[in-house]
């Protein structure tokens, strides 16, 4: 006989007295297919992960580049990451600049909270700033992050904090949901497709396209990740090829290999030139700055 079906959808289970969350989120992939986290509203509590980190005693890192122009987002990013990003933790800001005079020097951070200047070279083309991130991080790391935080995150300047981007996003190898193809099919990601570049996926390999803006984890994984990118970015300058999105497709060629462990959804990398996006963006925490393109990278 066959068993009866139950037409009655089980009650969701508490945990802590809380209905499991995940319960909210039925219209997005909130796992991956190696089952990291893929963390959206709805699929955790800030609460719950508030309390459970509270006792770490973390500091974490973050990486900011403003070069040439780009001071100009310096104040608006650190004074909306006060209000939104990593509240109550401790948080070490490293700004990497060719104008340390020009980083804002009376933004209120709470205790615990500080800012670093690091002076780099101004770089004559907006790619070349772009790519050499990697470069100045790994060498950041190597030299002060590794002795002093537990996880580093390394983000875009020209962005603001809207809304909570907290202790959720803690993980071994973090990485963002690009938003403009979070809905695409991933023969259309734009992966570098030449086969010269290091960077290159071919059609039909590929799980998501990350976002270069916005990635990190644990001090470790992700200097093993900017140290690999930053020699992919060698070999390919050697043989005169830039992949079609610089470093952000060197991140995505290194992520195929190294899956991350927890991937955001684009709530936590929004371009304010997609609107409020789909229903099922329903909060938008870290979301670029309009900006005149043209105007502000050139130099
Ligand atoms: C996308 C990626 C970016 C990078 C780039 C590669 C997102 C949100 N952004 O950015 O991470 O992969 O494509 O082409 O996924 N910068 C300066 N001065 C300059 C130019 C750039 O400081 O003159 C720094 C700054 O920190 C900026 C970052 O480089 O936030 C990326 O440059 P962008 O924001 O102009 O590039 P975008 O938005 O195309």
């Amino acid at each position: 006989a066959k068993a009866a079906v139950n037409p009655q959808p089980e009650p969701w289970p508490e945990i802590a007295g809380r209905l499991v969350v995940n319960k909210w989120r039925r219209d997005v992939l909130t796992v991956t297919p190696w089952l990291a986290p893929i963390v959206w509203a709805g699929t955790f509590d800030p609460d719950i992960i508030d309390e459970a980190v509270k006792h770490q005693n973390l500091t974490i890192a973050t990486t900011v580049f403003a070069v040439a122009k780009y001071t100009r987002f310096l104040r608006d990013f650190l004074e909306t990451a006060e209000k939104h990003y990593m509240v109550g933790l401790s948080v070490h800001f490293y700004i990497f600049t060719d104008q340390p005079n020009a980083v804002p020097t009376n933004v209120t951070m709470a205790a615990g909270r500080r800012v670093s200047v690091i002076k780099v070279p101004k770089f004559s083309r907006w790619q070349e700033i772009s790519m050499r991130r990697m470069e100045f991080i790994e060498k950041a790391i190597e030299e002060d992050i590794r002795h002093k935080a537990n996880y580093i995150f390394c983000v875009d300047v020209d962005m603001q904090f809207h809304s909570r981007v907290g202790a959720e996003i803690l993980g071994r190898l973090v990485a963002v949901l690009n938003p403009w193809l979070h809905k695409s099919n991933r023969d259309n990601f734009s992966y570098e497709r030449g086969t010269v570049s290091t960077a290159h996926i071919p059609v039909g390999k590929g799980d998501f396209y990350y976002a270069g803006g916005f990635f990190g984890g644990a001090v470790g994984e992700v200097h093993d990740l900017v140290k690999a990118c930053r020699a992919n970015l060698e070999a390919d300058r050697a043989v005169k090829v830039e992949a079609r999105w610089q470093e952000e497709s060197h991140v995505n060629r290194y992520l195929l290999t190294n899956k991350p462990t927890k991937v955001l959804s684009p709530e936590y990398i929004w371009d304010e030139e997609l609107g409020s996006g789909g229903a099922e963006i329903q909060v938008i925490r870290y979301a670029t700055v309009r900006k005149n393109m043209k105007e502000v990278r050139e130099n």
